[in-house]
């Protein structure tokens, strides 16, 4: 069923529980299409003008109607109670602590990824808008102490593999979202908000961020890459970026 929804790789911990909803919405709609679809083609032939020369104004008064009412409601619950609501409370309503968690900080833009890593202080540096140019996106005051160990890059988002990651996202100028197709992960960015998203990524390799919102004439060329990595390969990916950004 996963391959015949052409649903891509799984690369997080909880992208196996997300496609399993996906796969039995897909069988309810599947059940309800089939059902409604072959009724209709029922009620275009046994009502159809010739076999019924006068209308009947009391209409069709039938028990199995009511009960693949109920049934349709009881499937739609099943889901809602079994999946949707505690989908929501470990995804949307809890979130990893900053201490155990990879923080880091995406803002989008037209037409890019600004990813912004607090360093090994743990800190992210102070930004500043009047700060903010072609070389410097994200507005990053250099002088601040909490700066000093930051990290900027554009369009390449590095993360160890078998960690949280709390990604905080926000926008500079249009609302953008932020797809991670293979992490099962899509957030809208909204100027002047910031809004948590977290997952585990757990396989390695590369992948893509895709922006996922029209948001303006190159959002076709809005994408960056994601690394996962081991935390070792992490670490002297990090360095060398640190390295190369304080010369
Ligand atoms: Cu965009």
């Amino acid at each position: 069923m996963l391959n015949l929804l052409g649903m891509p790789a799984d690369a997080s911990t909880h992208a196996a529980d997300i496609d399993h909803m996906i796969v039995l919405i897909h069988w309810l709609m599947a059940v309800m299409f089939v059902g409604w679809g072959s009724f209709f083609i029922y009620v275009l032939v046994r009502f159809r003008k010739g076999a019924n020369p006068k209308a009947d104004y009391t209409g069709a008064k039938g028990k199995i109607a009511k009960s693949i009412e109920i049934a349709v409601v009881v499937a739609e619950v099943i889901l809602l109670l079994f999946y949707a609501i505690p989908a929501w409370a470990t995804r949307v309503a809890a979130f990893p602590s900053e201490n155990e968690a990879v923080v880091v900080h995406v803002v989008a833009e037209q037409f890019a990824w600004n990813i912004h890593y607090p360093g090994p202080d743990g800190k992210f540096g102070r930004t500043d808008i009047k700060l903010v140019s072609a070389d410097n996106p994200l507005g990053l005051d250099r002088s601040d102490p909490a700066a000093k160990d930051d990290v900027t890059t554009i369009n390449q988002l590095n993360l160890p593999v078998d960690r949280p990651v709390l990604i905080q996202l926000s926008s500079k100028d249009v609302i953008h979202s932020f797809g991670l197709y293979e992490m099962r992960v899509k957030q809208d960015a909204i100027p002047g908000m910031t809004i948590p998203v977290w997952f585990v990524p757990n396989r390695q390799g590369e992948y893509e961020i895709t922006c996922s919102q029209l948001c303006g004439l190159g959002h076709f060329r809005m994408r960056g890459f994601v690394t996962i990595q081991s935390q070792a390969d992490f670490t002297r990916w990090f360095d060398e970026q640190l390295k190369e950004q304080q010369k």
